[in-house]
């Protein structure tokens, strides 16, 4: 597939399967309402075209200039089914293959994700508020510390709209993220496998970056539990373990949040942890990665290809150091 076509038009039988499965997960969680309504407006009505324009020429100036922010990969997008199979989440199975079984049935209504810290306005959204927000596709590519990557097309919204309703206050200099901590529901949670919650961060300015987004979906559909339902972080120029799944609490905060794969090994596991070929992981090179679904290994791309949005953010930073 490629960002030719756009994912709510694939056909597919394996990805018409699962969205079958989906839509049966959503009415069974007493979602179907919202979550229709939701992706009904991402599918815009038809273009009225002026007089003598052709379809074909309005979409592609629109793609064109989608292409030229960054916020859609001209990659092959890796199929659903290798995304929503291959997954990296602690809570529910350290076993990529085994998240997708070991989640299944995660209920992920109701929700809710608190929005603290320092800020003129804290608040808890209702996910349904959340959706709320007008919900965009973005093509992403995720790259993983371990090294491999896949393309993925994302349903969500820029974080920085989140951010403005609470209105944060000169002191707040980072942000900070908090997934779901419940035993019962997260079944490693009963483990001493990471210290849970799950918890992550970033600097104000890349939160409020426009290329970082809360995804609340994929392949124009909602979150699978594997990947982070309801509502998860996405920040594609840093390494995966960066995109904290199911969070709950958002605080902004004065100075830099402790990171959970920071605290398990912080040689290895930077604060900013920007996707660069330059800097080894101690036990192995970053140089190249593999690409879900292809043979050959790729070169890793300084800011994972996304470095003529945000290289801006680290102007004068010792990238070595601040690893
Ligand atoms: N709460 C939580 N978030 C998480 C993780 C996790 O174990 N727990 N794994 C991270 C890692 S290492 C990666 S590579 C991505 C994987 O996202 P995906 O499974 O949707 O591809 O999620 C990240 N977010
Ligand atoms: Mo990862």
């Amino acid at each position: 597939m490629s960002d030719k076509i756009k994912s709510t038009e694939i056909t597919d039988k394996q990805v018409y399967l699962n969205r079958r499965l989906f839509m049966r997960a959503a009415v069974l969680a007493g979602t179907a309402t919202a979550t229709t309504l939701l992706y009904r407006r991402l599918n815009p009505q038809p273009l009225k075209l002026a007089e003598g324009e052709k379809l074909d020429d309005v979409v592609k100036v629109t793609r064109e200039e989608a292409s030229k922010t960054g916020y859609l990969v001209d990659e092959p997008q890796t199929p659903l089914a290798s995304i929503t199979n291959y997954n990296n989440f602690y809570e529910f199975d350290t076993s990529k293959s085994g998240v997708a079984h070991a989640a299944k049935g995660f209920v992920t209504r109701p929700w809710a994700v608190s929005v603290e810290g320092l800020v003129n306005k804290p608040r808890v959204f209702d996910l349904d508020e959340l959706l709320q927000i007008r919900q965009e596709e973005r093509v992403y590519r995720l790259r993983c510390v371990e090294g491999w990557s896949m393309v993925i097309p994302w349903i969500g919204f820029p974080l920085h709209k989140l951010l403005e309703k609470v209105e944060p206050t000169s002191q707040a200099k980072y942000v900070a993220f908090q997934t779901l901590l419940d035993p019962n529901r997260m079944p490693n949670q009963k483990f001493g496998i990471l210290s849970w919650p799950y918890v992550e961060g970033l600097r104000l300015d890349e939160a409020m970056h426009p290329l970082t987004i809360m995804a609340t979906g994929m392949y124009g559909e909602t979150l699978p539990p594997q990947d982070g339902a309801p509502i998860r972080l996405v920040v594609p120029w840093k390494y995966g373990f960066k995109s904290i799944k199911s969070v709950v609490k958002i605080s902004l905060v004065a100075d830099e949040p402790p990171t959970t794969w920071n605290i398990e090994g912080p040689d290895e596991y930077g604060f900013y942890s920007n996707v660069n070929p330059n800097v080894a992981h101690p036990r192995w090179s970053q140089a190249d990665e593999r690409r879900i679904g292809e043979y050959n290994r790729r070169k890793t791309l300084m800011f994972n290809g996304y470095g003529e949005q945000v290289a801006k953010l680290y102007e004068g930073m010792d990238l070595v150091r601040n690893f």
